[in-house]
Formats: C-alpha cells, sequence, structure tokens
C-alpha cells in the first residue's frame, strides 16, 4: 500500500480490537504462532544485518517478534517456519491472521505484502493498508479473492490454482517492512484457520416432504464467536439464486409452490466462509 492508504489504519486497528478475543483459541485454528516462548522458528529474510528479536511482553499479547532495519538489503519479509509450510489444504476458504506493527509512517512504500509459493506457483497478495505503530491485525481469506499470480500486476489465481499452493506449501513470507530508511517492526499471533462448518440444527430433513409450504429451518456455526450466515432456497436440484443474510441463525422460505426444492447455507466468521454450504433438499406437498 502506498501512504495514501495510510489514513486506513486507524479504522483497522479498530477492527483488530473487535477480533482480538478470538485470537489463537479458535477452534477453526489449523496452526498459529504466537511467540509465548521464543520466535517458533520465524526468521528474516531482505537485510543482511537483521535477526529476529523475541521480546517477552507487549506483544498482541504477550510475546513478540521484532527486527531493526538496518537498509542494508532489499526488502524486509518474515519468514514463516516449516509448521505453516507443507500440506495446509484445510486451510482453503480459511484466513491468514497476523498482526503487524512499525515504528514509522512516514516514507511508505509499496510491495507484495504476503507470498506464498507452493506446487510450482507464486501468489502474492496487496493488504488494504499498511501497519500502524500499534499493532493492526489483518485476516487475508486463502481463497482466489485479492490474490495475484507472481506479482501484485498478475491475474487472479483461480481456486485450483489456490489449492494447489496450499497442498504444498514451501515458503511463507510476511512483509515486515514499509517505510524506506530506518525502522523497527514487529508481527505477532500468525494464525492458519480453516473454515468456518456449518450445520442444519431444525427444518425439514434432507430427501423428506413436508406438507409446510413456509418451513423453517435453523442453523448454526462452529465459529465461536460472531459468526454470521447466509442462505438460499431455489427450485430444483442445479444450485441457482444469490445467497442472502440470515445473521439471526432462522430461516423462513416465503410460500412455496408444490416441488422439489434446495435449501442451503453457509458460515461467514473471522476464520473464513464455509466453501461447502450444508444443504438440505425437500418436497413441498401442500394439502
Ligand atoms: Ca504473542
Ligand atoms: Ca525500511
Amino acid at each position: 500500500m502506498g501512504t495514501k492508504r495510510r489514513a486506513a489504519v486507524a479504522a483497522l486497528t479498530v477492527i483488530g480490537a473487535v477480533l482480538g478475543p478470538l485470537g489463537a483459541a479458535s477452534a477453526a485454528t489449523l496452526v498459529a504462532s504466537t511467540f509465548t516462548a521464543n520466535a517458533d522458528g520465524w526468521s528474516v529474510l531482505g537485510d543482511s544485518a537483521a535477526p529476529a528479536t523475541w521480546v517477552s511482553s507487549g506483544g498482541h499479547p504477550g510475546g513478540f517478534i521484532q527486527v531493526d532495519d538496518t537498509v542494508s538489503g532489499g526488502v524486509m519479509y518474515w519468514v514463516a517456519p516449516a509448521k505453516l509450510l507443507g500440506d495446509q489444504s484445510a486451510a482453503y476458504s480459511g484466513r491468514l491472521r497476523f498482526d503487524l506493527r512499525q515504528s514509522d509512517l512516514s516514507s511508505q512504500f509499496d510491495a507484495d505484502d504476503v507470498v506464498v509459493e507452493g506446487g510450482g506457483l507464486t501468489l502474492v497478495y496487496d493488504t488494504a493498508a499498511n501497519p500502524g505503530t500499534t499493532f493492526t491485525r489483518y485476516s487475508v481469506p486463502l481463497t482466489p479473492v485479492g490474490w495475484h499470480k507472481a506479482t501484485l500486476a498478475g491475474p487472479r489465481p483461480s481456486v485450483a490454482e489456490v489449492k494447489t499452493v496450499l497442498a504444498s506449501i514451501t515458503s511463507l513470507r510476511i512483509r515486515a517492512e514499509f517505510r524506506t530508511g530506518a525502522d523497527t517492526d514487529a508481527i505477532d499471533t500468525v494464525v492458519m484457520t480453516a473454515p468456518p462448518e456449518t450445520s442444519i440444527t431444525s427444518g425439514p430433513a434432507h430427501n423428506s416432504t413436508t406438507a409446510d409450504s413456509t418451513p423453517t429451518f435453523t442453523f448454526a456455526s462452529s465459529e465461536p464467536t460472531g459468526a454470521r450466515f447466509q442462505c438460499r432456497i431455489f427450485p430444483g436440484i442445479p444450485a441457482s439464486g444469490v445467497f442472502t443474510a440470515c445473521d439471526s441463525g432462522t430461516f423462513t422460505a416465503a410460500p412455496l409452490a408444490d416441488g422439489l426444492y434446495t435449501f442451503q447455507v453457509r458460515t461467514l466468521g473471522a476464520s473464513g466462509v464455509d466453501p461447502t454450504p450444508v444443504v438440505r433438499r425437500f418436497t413441498v406437498d401442500a394439502p
């Protein structure tokens, strides 16, 4: 991001405060670095004089790592340890979350913010705003949205390409520095999540027949807090129609003519979007 977007940092920080309690303890967490006791295997790339330093407190929360840019190399990146690499297929449609902080908001420059390599592909991501001087939380979707192939000017990857990368990650880098000249940069609470799962808790059973022309479904999510939902209902089997918000956890169909219908609901949450909406197919046969 360029300097022109720095005004958005304040808004992002507010989001970070709201999401903060979800931290690394979410049920959807696949792997996390919280830097509670050490640097957790993270290293720094791009400045020849820059080792990562573990700091025991003052992070977001607790321990974190930081690095001083001595301006003796290229753009500095945090380099993820092995536990965030390899087969992370379960993270598809989940999120990569992390907290960043920089020491000075002047002289900002643009560069790839997240770089993931795997399966012969390189994907790069451009975050919406650079970090502030307090920890700023990022939540990057592990879907094609917002990603580019090879460079920020490259095309959007396909779903299959994102899945290919996630199946065999060989490198994961998160940008550490955002300004030209010297700076001190920090990272904390790196979390890779699986997407939420959605379940239907009441309503017509799958492949059942109901006399109710306005059936009601209720549903739940694996997302521990703050889950939102999207629902759709359409005639027949081939998927059609748009998902609309049904955040209350209940959906009642408008009056349906006799026939076969499909109901779908999915979760949107801090850990991502459920990529496999739960399905109930049912037949209305009203008296
Ligand atoms: Ca921490
Ligand atoms: Ca710098």
